[in-house]
C-alpha cells in the first residue's frame, strides 16, 4: 500500500498549530523564477502547505511549476489540487484526489478518478481523498461553470452537512467546503460551523477569503485549513501573509 505520509504530515501540522494555512498556486502566468520568489517569502511569512492547481489553466507549464514548488517548499507539503486530469505531475508530494460530491456530474463523482487512478499508481502518487463541495458564493464560478455542477445554496447548512458526513461515511479523508477562486463571498461560518461539528476529518476552507479577520472568523468556526490564493497574486499582497498566518495559527 501506498504510504500516506504527506495527509500525515497535514494532521501534524493542525495538531501542533492547531489550523493550517495553505497558500494555492495557480500556475497560469508564472514564472520559475517567480516561484522562487513566492515560495520563500510564503514559508518566512508562516505558510504551512502548498497547493498547486486550479480550475481552468491556460499555459502548459504545469509540470515545471510544480517541480519548482517542490524544489523551494522545502519540508512543507506540496499538494497537487486538479482542475482537470491533465493537471497530474510526478514532483508534487501527494494530490487531493477530489470526488465533487456537492454535484450530481457523474464525469466530477468517479469518471476523472478512474481516468487518474492507474497514472496515479504508475508514478506511487499519494492519492488524499477529498469530499469536495462548491459552495453559492454571489456569483458563477470558473468551477461551477467548468464541473456543470450547482453549488450548495449558501443558508442550507444541513445539505453541506449530510454530504459531508456522506463523504466521511464512505471513507474519505478530508472535506472541502470551497467558494470558488476569487468568489465574491466566501463559505459562510454558519455552515463551517454546522458541518465541521461531526467530523473527524480536516475541513478544508477556501474561496474568497481576503483579509486577516475573515481567515480568523473560518478558524473560530471550525475550519481546520485555511486556502487562500487569488489574494496573493496582488502585487503587494505577500505584506499581509504575515496576519494572515497568524489570524490562522491561534
Ligand atoms: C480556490 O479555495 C481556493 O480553489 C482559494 O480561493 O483563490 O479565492 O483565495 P481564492
Amino acid at each position: 500500500m501506498k504510504s500516506d505520509k504527506t495527509y500525515q504530515k497535514i494532521l501534524n501540522i493542525v495538531a501542533d498549530k492547531g489550523h493550517g494555512f495553505v497558500l494555492l498556486i495557480d500556475p497560469d502566468g508564472l514564472t520559475p523564477d517567480m516561484v522562487r520568489e513566492n515560495v520563500a517569502r510564503a514559508i518566512e511569512a508562516g505558510v504551512d502547505a502548498f497547493f498547486v492547481g486550479g480550475s481552468f489553466l491556460m499555459d502548459k507549464n504545469f509540470d515545471e511549476i510544480v517541480r519548482e514548488v517542490k524544489a523551494s517548499a522545502g519540508e512543507h507539503p506540496v499538494i497537487i489540487f486538479p482542475g482537470s486530469l491533465y493537471q497530474i505531475s510526478p514532483y508534487a508530494d501527494a494530490i487531493l484526489f477530489l470526488s465533487l460530491i456537492s454535484g450530481r456530474n457523474p464525469e466530477h463523482l468517479i469518471g476523472a478518478q478512474a481516468m487518474a487512478a492507474p497514472i496515479l499508481w504508475k508514478m506511487q502518487m499519494e492519492a488524499i481523498s477529498c469530499g469536495y463541495m462548491l459552495i453559492e458564493s454571489g456569483t458563477l464560478t470558473s468551477a461551477e461553470y467548468v464541473s456543470n455542477s450547482l453549488p450548495i445554496p449558501r443558508e442550507k447548512s444541513g445539505i453541506a452537512l449530510a454530504h459531508a458526513l456522506a463523504a466521511q461515511y464512505m471513507g474519505m479523508k478530508s472535506i472541502y467546503l470551497e467558494a470558488g477562486s476569487g468568489a465574491q463571498l466566501s463559505v459562510p461560518e454558519e455552515m463551517i460551523s454546522v458541518v465541521s461539528e461531526s467530523l473527524h476529518i480536516p475541513l478544508i476552507v477556501g474561496g474568497g477569503i481576503r483579509t486577516p479577520e475573515e481567515a480568523s472568523s473560518k478558524i473560530q468556526a471550525g475550519a481546520d485549513l485555511i486556502v487562500i490564493g487569488n489574494y496573493f497574486e496582488k502585487q503587494g499582497s505577500y505584506d499581509l501573509m504575515k496576519e494572515f498566518a497568524a489570524a490562522i495559527h491561534v
